[in-house]
C-alpha cells in the first residue's frame, strides 16, 4: 500500500551544524506533514577555530543538474524552495533547472551572506540571482539587509521603510504569468517590541507582527520561515495563510531553540504543533 503526502522540492546549501540551510528546510517540511525532496547547491561548515567562519564549498554544477533530473524524474514537484545557492555558476544551473518545466510556487529566501559573512563579499552572486532567480520567483521571502540591498534602499527603519522595500522587490518579479509575493521580515532587527513582518502582493501590504523572543538572533529562522511557507503551499493553502503559518512555526521554533556553541542559537522546528 502506499500513501500519498503533499511534495515540496528545495534546492539549498547544507549548514553543516544542522541549524540552518537544507537541514532545517527539511525538517521544516516533515513537521508540517510534507515528504521533502532536496537538491545540494553547496556545503557550508562553519570553522570552530577560527571564529565561527564560513568555509564554502559549492557542488559542480554538473551534478546540481543531476540531482533536479533525478527530483523530478522520480516526483511531481511543483512547489520549490530556493535557498543558498553560493555563486554565478551554481545559480546559472539552477536558473536553468527551474525555467525548464512549470511551477505551481517558486519560493525564494534570497540568501545574499549568511550570518556571520562580511557583507559585499560576493556582487557579482547578488548580481546572478537578482538577474536570473529573482524573476521567476512567485514568493520571495528577505530579511531587512537583504530587502534593503534587493530594493537598493540606503536604510530600512521602520515598517513603512519595509513596506516600500518589499514594493520595490515585488516591482523586479514577472507577474505575467500570475500573482507574485513579497514577505519581508523585519526580525529582531527592527527596532520596537515585535519581530514584524510585511506581505505585499501586488496591491496590499499585510502586516504580520508577533512580540519579539528575546533580541538576539537565531540560525535557521529564515530558512524556516520560507520551508514552511512552501510546505503550506504544497498542502494548497494560499500565501496570506502560509505567511501566518510560517510566522508561528518560526516564533514556536525561536522560543524552544536549541542552544549552541555557535554564536547563535537553532531554532527547533518540533517545537511547532499545527
Ligand atoms: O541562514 C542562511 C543560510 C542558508 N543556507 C546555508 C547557510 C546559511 C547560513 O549559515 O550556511 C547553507
Amino acid at each position: 500500500m502506499s500513501t500519498t503526502p503533499s511534495l515540496a522540492y528545495v534546492i539549498a546549501g547544507s549548514e553543516a551544524t544542522g541549524g540552518a540551510g537544507i537541514q532545517a528546510d527539511l525538517k521544516t517540511f516533515q513537521q508540517l506533514g510534507v515528504y521533502g525532496v532536496g537538491t545540494l547547491t553547496c556545503i557550508v561548515s562553519f570553522d570552530s577555530k577560527n571564529d565561527w567562519g564560513h568555509r564554502f564549498v559549492p557542488v559542480d554544477p554538473q551534478v546540481i543538474a543531476d540531482q533536479f533530473e533525478a527530483a523530478t524524474a522520480t516526483h511531481d514537484l511543483d512547489v520549490v524552495k530556493i535557498g543558498m545557492l553560493g555563486t554565478p555558476a551554481t545559480i546559472d544551473v539552477v536558473a536553468r533547472s527551474l525555467a525548464s518545466r512549470p511551477w505551481r510556487h517558486v519560493v525564494l529566501d534570497p540568501v545574499l551572506i549568511c550570518k556571520g559573512q562580511e557583507p559585499g563579499a560576493a556582487l557579482d552572486t547578488d548580481t546572478a540571482l537578482r538577474e536570473h532567480v529573482l524573476p521567476q520567483a512567485t514568493v520571495v521571502t528577505p530579511n531587512l539587509f537583504e530587502a534593503r540591498t534587493l530594493a537598493g534602499m540606503d536604510a530600512i527603519e521602520s515598517v513603512d521603510d519595509l513596506a516600500e522595500a518589499a514594493r520595490r522587490i515585488h516591482a523586479r518579479l514577472d507577474t505575467s504569468s500570475g500573482p507574485r509575493y513579497v514577505v519581508a521580515k523585519g526580525g529582531v532587527e527592527l527596532p520596537g517590541p515585535d519581530a514584524v513582518d510585511v506581505l505585499f502582493d501586488g496591491e496590499e501590504v499585510t502586516v504580520l507582527s508577533a512580540p519579539k523572543v528575546g533580541e538576539e538572533r537565531v540560525s535557521g529562522a529564515g530558512c524556516t520561515f520560507a520551508a514552511a511557507i512552501t510546505a503550506e503551499l504544497a498542502k494548497g493553502s494560499d500565501v496570506a495563510a502560509a505567511a501566518k503559518v510560517a510566522k508561528d512555526v518560526v516564533t514556536a521554533g525561536i522560543r524552544a531553540r536549541v542552544a549552541a556553541s555557535t554564536p547563535f542559537d537553532a531554532v527547533w522546528q518540533g517545537a511547532y504543533t499545527p
